[in-house]
């Protein structure tokens, strides 16, 4: 193995007549097709399979180097994985995409129709998904030994479609045909216990009986990007231990022979779509044990097989827990020393409290897995005295001389004393983790001062921020080539896996010729994307227009309705004064809404409802068009963020704790309008003032308002225009056949709703910045040279960043390189 161009070369060979028959042999030996019948759909599951041979080399080589060396790993416990589409990256990661494409087009075949044809994996809700796919990326591209563990859904986020404005969901089939990347490992499946009770007949608490689930890994591997080193993410899928009760078959119980498998099988079967709602279901509480203790057990197998007793375990073992989700694997660890390793629980607390990092990854309160009681200790009765157990260290331990402490007590501890009791999954993941991360500045400020203010006080050396970060390899190189190629023109092509290299281009920011090219990229992403959404969904964009983009999950807390009534406040200028003199602007709007979130569904519905009404109104429609594209994901992201002039990037302030759709969407040289909230403020410090819009109140004014006593309805009253635009919006006018109710609950929520996200409040702030906007945009030559300086500043926002804070300051963590 060497490194050849820049690139590392395997055997493999990677020209382009030898993966043209790399192809051919998949398609003929591993489909059982031949060139003349064979469908665009096996030409990519045959691409596919090639591009999985030159991982599988590296991945050989690199479990190889891990094992001699005994490197310390990291395990990163998520249970959501936004991956999307993984061919085009891979192809980059590898380096052998021209010579696809050359492989390709000597069979008579186009590269993006066969990319078009791959199903997206859709393991994950958003940023905190789509975050673990960037993590692994930036993880093998830094050459990390590290593993993902998570849980193979067989249904992923729902596939949204928009009717009649509705937005209508429809299950994610995504395996259907079969996935080409993944290895199915039955050898290493594992099997956990549910419900059952304690047998104390022993000479220690022994938990028996419930049932027995198996649990098969599913191993997706990861090449890094230019990198020799192909990491895994371990998914698993629940099947049951006893695939058919014959004796109920033969008694004529065809039902009750099956009714076993069923229950195991749903464990996995569906991805919640919950977005910082809390569903208290039990089948979420079976979903997150299951996947931790399969995991678990999975790594204390391979530590064993590197190490003859469990003394070194948190040197060379330790496990992330990305977000509160997995928080349960503390207790389970603890379980497993104790009851399956015999260990002395003050032996196991050691290990286990060396073990664990925590991220949180949100302020919302009913986000924080809090598990009722009775509920728990029927799912995992073993798990609750362990609790228990720990939260008698936990209290026992807080200083007798420390202030308040009785208040400190009822707060830090594991059990919330309500009717019922409430077991609180936060609490347990700070106490059993030796670190505890935030994902922006502000976010990890507001945990120490406001959420886990207690743990604070208690722990304070604890607490660390990691800012967010991105792949530049998805966000950049494969979703825009043409600015791609202009960066790597001027700068060389070294800044894919150092972003900060992007710094050189802020000099360009000033010359005529750079700025007219990057000028012209951004003109032809835009007529793509015009295209595109013609040809989808005969949506008419005017290329020429300012495109304002905001594209996330539908929340009240990111304001899709700030930006509707802004819109709506546009339409009313535009209609008061046909000459106005604004410059054309296209508003897009995407985004999947919790199926349990009505008030987000009914946002959706005003967006279509509204831009139904502007986009026929031939008065305003040269100037004002608004588009709600369905389906948001990974893929759609990917054609939007490159033509994107405006970031919508407008959560109350407080709410949001990082973002990282801004980061993606400045990277690509649009211009945040934004609120100091999240990873908003850190871009804000980089790109500079000039160079980003930012209004509305600040999170400590937030804080004040709301316990001054903030009243929406004496806005409404008092404020001419904001009362006449809610009124607007449920006169009727916009609902055209159905009664104008179906948008009462959006205006309620504004009104007498208290508006609790502080929308009016933040209204005319947000107005004049978006008159702002359209100002400067009227200055071309300066628009454009603020687009290459929002470009050049976000160097410092690439996941490697992210992943190497965290290696060197939470993980102490060595990269491991196969020889
Ligand atoms: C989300 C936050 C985002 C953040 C991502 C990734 C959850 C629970 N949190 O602001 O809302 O960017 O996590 O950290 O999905």
């Amino acid at each position: 193995m060497t490194s050849r161009n820049g690139f590392w070369r395997f055997a493999t060979d990677t020209s382009p007549e030898g993966i043209r028959e790399s192809i051919l042999s998949h398609l003929r030996l591993s489909l059982a097709r031949s060139p003349d019948t064979a469908t665009t759909f096996d030409w990519w599951i045959s691409t596919a399979m090639m591009c999985q041979d030159h991982i599988v080399d590296r991945f050989l080589a690199t479990y190889r180097a891990q094992k001699a060396e005994k490197v310390k790993r990291l395990y990163f416990f998520s249970l959501e994985y936004f991956l999307g589409r993984l061919l085009h990256q891979n192809l980059i990661s590898l380096g052998i995409l021209e010579q696809t494409k050359k492989a390709l087009i000597g069979l008579g075949l186009d590269i993006d129709q066969i990319f078009e044809e791959e199903p997206q994996i859709g393991l994950g809700n958003g940023g905190l998904g789509r975050l673990a796919a960037c993590f692994l990326d930036s993880l093998s591209t830094l050459r990390y030994p590290a593993f993902g563990y998570g849980l193979h859904y067989e249904f992923g986020l729902f596939h949204q479609d928009i009717i009649n404005g509705y937005q209508v969901e429809r299950p994610d089939d995504w395996t259907r045909f079969g996935v080409p990347w993944e290895i199915i490992r039955p050898r290493y499946s594992q099997v956990i216990r549910l419900y059952g009770n304690i047998d104390w007949n022993k000479q220690k608490p022994v938990w028996v009986g419930g049932k027995e689930i198996l649990g098969v890994p599913y191993d997706y591997l990861i090449p890094g990007y230019n990198s020799p080193v192909v990491n895994v993410l371990r998914l698993w899928r629940s099947k049951s231990t006893v695939e058919f009760d014959l004796e109920a078959f033969n008694r004529g119980g065809y039902f009750e022979a099956v009714a076993e498998k069923n229950f195991s099988e749903s464990i996995s079967k569906v991805l919640y779509p919950n977005d910082k709602t809390e569903i208290g279901r039990e089948l979420r509480l079976i979903q997150q044990y299951f996947f931790v203790s399969c995991s678990l057990h999975d790594i204390i197998r391979r530590f064993l097989k590197e190490h003859s007793n469990l003394d070194d375990f948190p040197s060379k073992v330790v496990i992330h827990l990305n977000d509160t989700h997995p928080a349960i694997a503390i207790a389970e660890l603890m379980r497993i020393f104790l009851d399956e390793h015999n260990l002395s629980w003050s032996k196991s607390w050691e290990l286990v409290s060396q073990c664990f990092a925590y991220t949180n990854h949100t302020l919302m309160p009913e986000a924080l897995e809090k598990w009722s009681v009775p509920l728990f200790e029927r799912v995992l009765p073993r798990h609750l005295q362990i609790i228990y157990e720990i939260n008698k260290q936990l209290l026992d331990n807080i200083p007798l001389n420390i202030q308040e402490r009785d208040k400190l007590i009822r707060q830090v501890s594991l059990i919330e004393e309500t009717q019922p009791k409430l077991v609180r999954m936060a609490n347990l993941a700070i106490c059993g983790s030796y670190s505890i991360n935030g994902v922006s500045a502000l976010h990890s400020e507001l945990l120490k001062k406001e959420l886990f203010h207690p743990f604070y006080i208690l722990y304070p050396k604890k607490f660390h921020n990691v800012t967010n970060g991105i792949t530049p390899r998805l966000w950049l190189l494969a979703s825009n080539p043409r600015l791609s190629n202009l960066i790597t023109e001027v700068i060389g092509d070294g800044w894919p896996s150092d972003l900060e290299q992007l710094d050189a281009l802020k000099p360009y920011a000033q010359d005529p010729a750079f700025k007219e090219k990057y000028n012209l990229v951004k003109q032809c992403n835009k007529d793509e994307l015009s295209n595109l959404l013609k040809k989808k969904y005969n949506f008419v964009l005017d290329p020429e227009a300012i495109f304002d983009v905001q594209i996330k999950r539908i929340h009240e807390y990111k304001r899709q309705h700030l930006n509707l009534l802004h819109i709506l406040s546009l339409y009313r200028r535009l209609l008061d004064n046909p000459n106005l003199d604004i410059h054309p602007r296209v508003f897009l709007i995407a985004g999947k809404a919790a199926p349990g979130y009505d008030l987000a569904k009914c946002i959706i519905k005003a967006i279509n409802a509204v831009g139904y009404k502007i986009n026929n109104d031939p008065r305003v429609n040269k100037k004002l068009r608004v588009y709600f594209v369905p389906n948001y994901g990974v893929w759609s992201a990917s054609k939007i963020i490159p033509a994107a002039d405006v970031s919508e990037q407008i959560s109350t302030a407080g709410k949001e704790a990082s973002g990282t759709g801004n980061m993606k969407l400045a990277l690509n040289g649009a211009l945040t309008v934004g609120t100091m909230d999240g990873a908003n403020i850190e871009i804000l410090e980089a790109v500079g003032e000039r160079n980003i819009f930012i209004f509305g109140l600040r999170a400590e004014e937030i804080r004040k308002l709301s316990t001054s006593g903030y009243s929406s309805r004496k806005i409404y009253e008092s404020d001419p225009e904001i009362k006449y635009l809610l009124d607007w919006l449920k006169s009727g006018e916009f609902s055209q056949n159905e009664p104008p109710s179906v948008l009462y609950p959006v205006v309620h929520s504004l009104i007498d709703g208290g508006d609790p996200f502080f929308v009016l409040a933040d209204f005319h702030a947000y107005k004049q910045t978006q008159l702002e906007v359209d100002q400067q945009y009227k200055d071309r030559q300066m628009w454009i040279s603020k687009a290459i300086l929002n470009t050049a500043s976000l160097g410092w926002f690439s996941s490697d960043r992210s992943i190497q804070q965290y290696a060197t300051n939470i993980w102490d963590l060595s990269p491991c390189l196969p020889k």
